[in-house]
C-alpha cells in the first residue's frame, strides 16, 4: 500500500502532557522501515500544524476548546485530500475528531461509506455538556457520529452513522456516556464479552458487515486498549485490557480483512514509557495491521 505517516503532536485533549512526543516516538521506533520491509511504499509527511486559533465559546470547563478546534480544523482539511493509506501519529485521542471527519470526507469522494472500530478502554462519547473531565479526548465519537453540542466546532462535513461504529476493549464507560450509548446504535463489546466469547467474535461479525458494504474501514487505536502490563506508557491505563495476542490476533484479521484505509495511533506518553517498550509494541501491531505475519494467509471473506 502507499502510506503516509502523518504526526499529530496535538496534546491538548487532556491535562496531562506527553503525548506531543508520540510522532518522534514512532519514528525512533522506525514505524516507517517496519512497514517498507513488509513491502509498502512509506511516506513519512512530517508533522501537521494546527489552524489559527480562533476566538471559540463553549462550557467553561473544557480544556483547550481552542485548540482542539484548531486541530480538528487542519485535519479535517489534511484528511479530506490525503490519498493511499494515511496513518495518524498521535497525539491524543482528541485528533480523532478531525481525523475520521476528515476520512469520512474522503470516503463521501469514493463514493464509499466509512466505518469506524474504536479500540480502546473507553468509548469516548462524551459532548462538551457530559463530559465531567473537560477533556475533549474524551469526546470523539459523539463528534463524529453528529452528536448535538458541539457548536463550537466545524460541522464535521460527512457525520459517520453511529451503526457504522463498533468499539472493542471497553471497560471504563462514565454514567453518562453509558446513557447516550444505549440510546445510540454503536456496537459496544466491553471486556467481560471478550472474555466470554473472544476477541474473534465481534470483529468477525463487524467486518463481515463493512465487507457486504464495501466500506472504507478507519481503525482508531488508543494504546489503553491494550493491557498496562504490556503497554504501560498512556496516562489513563485501565487494568484488565487486550492481551499481546488478543491485539495482534485483531491486527491480523483487519488485514486478511482488506478493508482498512486509515489509522490512528494514539494516547502513546513518551515519557511514561519503559525505554520505548510501549512504542515498540504499537509499530510491532500496525506490522500486523499491515501484513506481517508468522505464516502466510489469504485474503478472507468474513462472510457478509
Ligand atoms: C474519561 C476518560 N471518560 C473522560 N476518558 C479517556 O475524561 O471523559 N481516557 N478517553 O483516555
Ligand atoms: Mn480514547
Ligand atoms: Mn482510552
Ligand atoms: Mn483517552
Amino acid at each position: 500500500a502507499d502510506i503516509t505517516l502523518l504526526g499529530v503532536p496535538l496534546d491538548c485533549g487532556k491535562a496531562r502532557r506527553g503525548c506531543l512526543m508520540g510522532p518522534d516516538a514512532y519514528r525512533v521506533a522506525d514505524l516507517a522501515g517496519a512497514l517498507a520491509e513488509l513491502g509498502h511504499d512509506v511516506h513519512d509527511a512530517g508533522n501537521l500544524t494546527p489552524a489559527p486559533l480562533r476566538d471559540v465559546r463553549g462550557p467553561d470547563h473544557l480544556v483547550a476548546l481552542p485548540q482542539v478546534v484548531a486541530w480538528t480544523e487542519a485535519l479535517i482539511t489534511w484528511g479530506a485530500e490525503a490519498t493511499g493509506m494515511p496513518i495518524f501519529m498521535g497525539g491524543d485521542h482528541a485528533l480523532a475528531m478531525g481525523s475520521v471527519a476528515g476520512m469520512a470526507a474522503r470516503a463521501e469522494r469514493r463514493d464509499r461509506p466509512l466505518f469506524v472500530l474504536w479500540l480502546d478502554a473507553h468509548s469516548d462519547f462524551h459532548t462538551p455538556q457530559t463530559t465531567a473531565s473537560g477533556n475533549l479526548h474524551g469526546c470523539p465519537v459523539a463528534y463524529f457520529t453528529g452528536q448535538p453540542g458541539f457548536d463550537a466546532f466545524p460541522a464535521p462535513p460527512v457525520p459517520v452513522p453511529a451503526d457504522r461504529v463498533c468499539m472493542i476493549g471497553l471497560r471504563s464507560v462514565d454514567p453518562a456516556e453509558k446513557d447516550a450509548l444505549q440510546s445510540a446504535a454503536v456496537a459496544t463489546h466491553d471486556m467481560r464479552e471478550i472474555d466470554e466469547t473472544g476477541i474473534a467474535r465481534p470483529l468477525r461479525s463487524f467486518l463481515a458487515h463493512v465487507q457486504s458494504a464495501g466500506g472504507d474501514l478507519h481503525v482508531s487505536l488508543d494504546v489503553d486498549f491494550l493491557d498496562p502490563a504490556i503497554a504501560p506508557a498512556v496516562g489513563t491505563t485501565v487494568p484488565g485490557g487486550a492481551t499481546f495476542r488478543e491485539a495482534h490476533l485483531v491486527m491480523e484479521m483487519l488485514s486478511e480483512a482488506g478493508v482498512v484505509t486509515s489509522l490512528d495511533l494514539v494516547e502513546l506518553n513518551p515519557a511514561l514509557d519503559e525505554r520505548g517498550r510501549t512504542a515498540a509494541l504499537m509499530v510491532d501491531l500496525t506490522a500486523s495491521l499491515m501484513g506481517r505475519r508468522i505464516f502466510d494467509r489469504p485474503t478472507q471473506s468474513f462472510g457478509g
